[in-house]
């Protein structure tokens, strides 16, 4: 048997009226007694209301912003009332209880008014040192304090989205998502100086300390950080550009007049660019904390310079909409910039992918680390010369190796792949570059 009860508001204390600021169950939930059902807002304190029954919510009668008065109707709850054992009513038993609870408190009220009053003192003060401690104007129920506690989350970190800036338990929630995620997702802890025990190496033989550049000490950082939090892979390519070299000798040849240095890395650029328009999740970034992949639809490059103070990467912007001899311009204009340290921050923001050109410099092949927040970053070494057999005989190949890493997280193999194949296509055919 069922037997249905409703919950109104009493012990209002002074007030005409208190705000129901939020509805804690909705109709359906099983609620045990004691469970916040309501948080209840005076114009001294928030408190959340308890169900003085357990049962299902058969009704709502308010609404979160709901004014009511002393004995209006909150909700109703269906009961389940028989006792199988003693054949008395649970309800009748809960009743009988918390009729002698009133009477215990009634008679104890001085007391107990001073003790409230201490309690809610301490609670003002405990929210009002917590506001202070971190400037947040927000504040929250003691169910979402309790919520918080259980989570171990310090509410004073938390801006509240709820009325008058509280606190709600969604909050607590998206904090406890975020952080999460940015704990996965790129803020692990990484070792400082404090951590690592510094060998003495003057024990071994002479040795001789030289202090980091400010550069120097941020890329560390950033490499560590990238290397720990983004799943790195790399795939490997040859691109034939025998045909593309003749074409980059013939213009270099002709541009020589005005002073423009035309190298291969100019166009990679290009067909980086055309790549990234083909495979557009190669131009985007992982935002782990809202779980969206944020698609860039504009075309800016990253390029590596190596400088005499350490490693900066300068950004060419709207590579899409340049020739290639405006790449090349630019990236000697930007390198420069670099090199005499007179790159903007600004300037080496905002890219679509990162290049790494060793090429100049030797090597068959490495792993360049992604430039975070992108998530994916091309190597390129120096070109080997590969003699191949063909019909009218032995022929020099003109072989640029290209490495891709990627963010596993967002990129698989196979799309890395494609988008190698594809971008050897582009080197392959100069017209598809020209075009
Ligand atoms: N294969 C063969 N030769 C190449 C080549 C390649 N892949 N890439 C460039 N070259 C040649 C150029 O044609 C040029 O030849 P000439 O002197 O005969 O004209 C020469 O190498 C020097 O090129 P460059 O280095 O001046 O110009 P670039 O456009 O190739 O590169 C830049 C510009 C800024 C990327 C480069 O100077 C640089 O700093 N590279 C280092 C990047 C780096 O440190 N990456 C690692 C990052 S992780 O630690």
């Amino acid at each position: 048997m069922a037997d249905l009860k409703e919950v109104c508001i009493t012990d209002i204390e002074e007030f005409d009226s208190v705000d129901v600021v939020s509805v804690l169950v909705a109709d359906g939930d099983q609620v045990e007694k004691e469970q916040p059902l309501f948080t209840i807002e005076s114009e001294k304190a928030m408190m959340d209301y308890p169900s003085p029954h357990a049962g299902v919510i058969n009704k709502i009668a308010v609404k979160e912003g709901s004014q009511v008065k002393e004995g209006d109707l909150l909700a109703v709850i269906e009961v389940k009332s028989v006792d199988t054992t003693t054949g008395s009513s649970l309800e009748q038993e809960e009743e009988k209880t918390s009729k002698i609870k009133q009477l215990s408190l009634n008679k104890a009220s001085e007391e107990k008014k001073v003790e409230k009053y201490i309690e809610k003192s301490l609670e003002a003060h405990q929210s009002q040192s917590a506001a202070n401690q971190e400037n947040t104007t927000g504040y929250a129920s003691p169910s979402v304090h309790e919520y918080a506690r259980e989570l171990g989350v310090d509410l004073s970190h938390i801006e509240g989205s709820g009325r008058q800036q509280r606190i709600t338990k969604e909050d607590v929630q998206d904090y406890v998502r975020k952080n999460v995620a940015a704990k996965s997702d790129g803020m692990l802890a990484i070792p400082t100086s404090k951590d690592v025990k510094p060998l003495d190496f003057s024990s071994f033989g002479e040795t001789e300390a030289i202090e980091l550049t400010k550069i120097q000490i941020i890329t560390a950082k950033n490499m560590q950080s990238s290397w720990q939090n983004i799943p790195h892979v790399t795939h490997f390519e040859h691109a034939d550009v025998t045909l593309l070299e003749q074409h980059r000798q013939q213009l270099s040849e002709e541009l020589k007049s005005k002073e423009i240095k035309l190298t291969p890395l100019a166009f990679v650029v290009k067909a980086l660019v055309s790549a990234l328009k083909q495979f557009p999740q190669f131009n985007s970034s992982l935002d782990i904390a809202v779980e969206k992949l944020i698609l860039k639809k504009y075309f800016h490059i990253g390029i590596a310079v190596d400088t005499p103070h350490g490693l900066l990467v300068p950004v060419l912007r709207d590579v899409d909409k340049k020739t290639t001899t405006q790449v090349a311009i630019e990236l000697v204009e930007i390198s420069n910039l670099a090199r005499e340290r007179k790159i903007s921050a600004k300037q080496m923001t905002g890219g679509s992918m990162t290049i790494s050109s060793l090429g100049a410099l030797g090597g068959r092949a490495f792993t360049p680390i992604i430039n975070p927040p992108e998530v994916a970053v091309l190597g390129v070494s120096k070109m080997i010369i590969r003699d191949t057999i063909t019909e009218s005989g032995v022929e020099q190949q003109k072989i640029l190796p290209l490495s891709l890493s990627y963010d596993h997280r967002v990129i698989n193999g196979a799309d890395a792949a494609r988008f190698c194949t594809y971008l050897k296509g582009v080197l392959e055919d100069i017209w598809k570059l020209i075009l």
